[in-house]
């Protein structure tokens, strides 16, 4: 059985990160360990007034408690992290669980719609870089990846503009980056990755749904990871991410008004196991 560890907050109300990672990955037959970087009472988006205890002291203790029981793990997944320092005890934790036939997967979990979330800061940015440079694959939408390149964000691009956004992401260190909430015109949206070792783009779309859903961005994270770490082919991964992601969407829609704070992927699970199944 494969077994991956993630690395994110846990907001105790407010379906994102691993409240979203774990019955997500689970649900695809895979064993999932978490180390929560953060306990926060609701996530940041649209809430006011939340708690929000920092674990940082805690992550190098569970991660040598772990090397003392010689655990490994298929992947290494990395989402929401709640401050800078956190990052170089991330890093220490690839050196410590990265064999040779692992893979490192990190969403850089920062910002949307051309904003850092709140309380996040441009140095934050600048370590982020540093742990997608140890990343095999990284999910950034287009607001972190406009972010970690110094680029102005628009939400108006072409095609080349997408492929040059990812090999310019390549260029910071990561071999496979996957750009997420990618619309080319106004009926599809998807996600574009590169494969830079065999200089090949894949695209994936599904109809476009023009509301923003909280938690897209970690539900598409998660299962792009989970089907990588099942052994799905890049091109694989990215379909099954997007259906399920749309899925999702289209689900929440006629709960907009009660499910502001998260997407209703609960109802799709069993969907998802048939697209994890369907290829086998
Ligand atoms: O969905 C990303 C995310 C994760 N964790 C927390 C957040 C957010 C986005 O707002 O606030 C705590």
């Amino acid at each position: 059985m494969k077994k991956i560890v993630t690395i994110q907050d846990i907001s105790c109300f407010g379906k994102c990160s691993l409240t979203a990672a774990l019955p997500i990955i689970s649900a695809m037959g895979i064993e999932t360990a978490v180390i929560p970087t953060a306990v926060l009472s609701t996530h940041t988006g649209g809430f006011t007034g939340y708690t929000f205890r920092d674990l940082t002291g805690d992550i190098d203790a569970i991660a040598s408690h772990w090397e003392k029981l010689g655990l490994r793990f298929n992947a290494i997944y990395t989402g929401y992290l709640g401050s800078k320092e956190q990052i170089g005890i991330v890093l220490d934790f690839f050196e410590k669980f990265r064999t040779d036939d692992n893979i490192i997967v990190v969403d850089p979990a920062m910002g949307d719609s051309g904003r850092l979330y709140a309380g996040f800061t441009e140095d934050f940015v600048e370590e982020m870089k540093k742990l997608c440079a140890r990343a095999d694959y990284i999910i950034p939408n287009i607001t972190e990846a406009s972010m970690m390149l110094g680029m102005p964000y628009s939400d108006i691009y072409s095609e080349d503009d997408i492929k040059d956004i990812l090999r310019r992401l390549c260029a910071i260190g990561c071999e496979m980056p996957v750009l997420t909430g990618v619309r080319l015109d106004s009926c599809t949206q998807g996600a574009a990755a590169y494969d830079s070792e065999k200089d090949e783009f894949i695209f994936a779309f599904s109809e476009n749904i023009d509301r923003t859903v909280h938690g897209t961005g970690d539900i598409f994270a998660s299962v792009f990871t989970g089907a990588v770490t099942l052994g799905k082919s890049l091109r694989q991964a990215l379909e099954i991410s997007v259906s399920f992601t749309f899925d999702c969407i289209r689900e929440t829609l006629p709960f907009m008004d009660e499910m502001w704070y998260g997407t209703c992927f609960e109802p799709c699970l069993g969907k998802l196991i048939e697209y994890v199944n369907a290829d086998k």
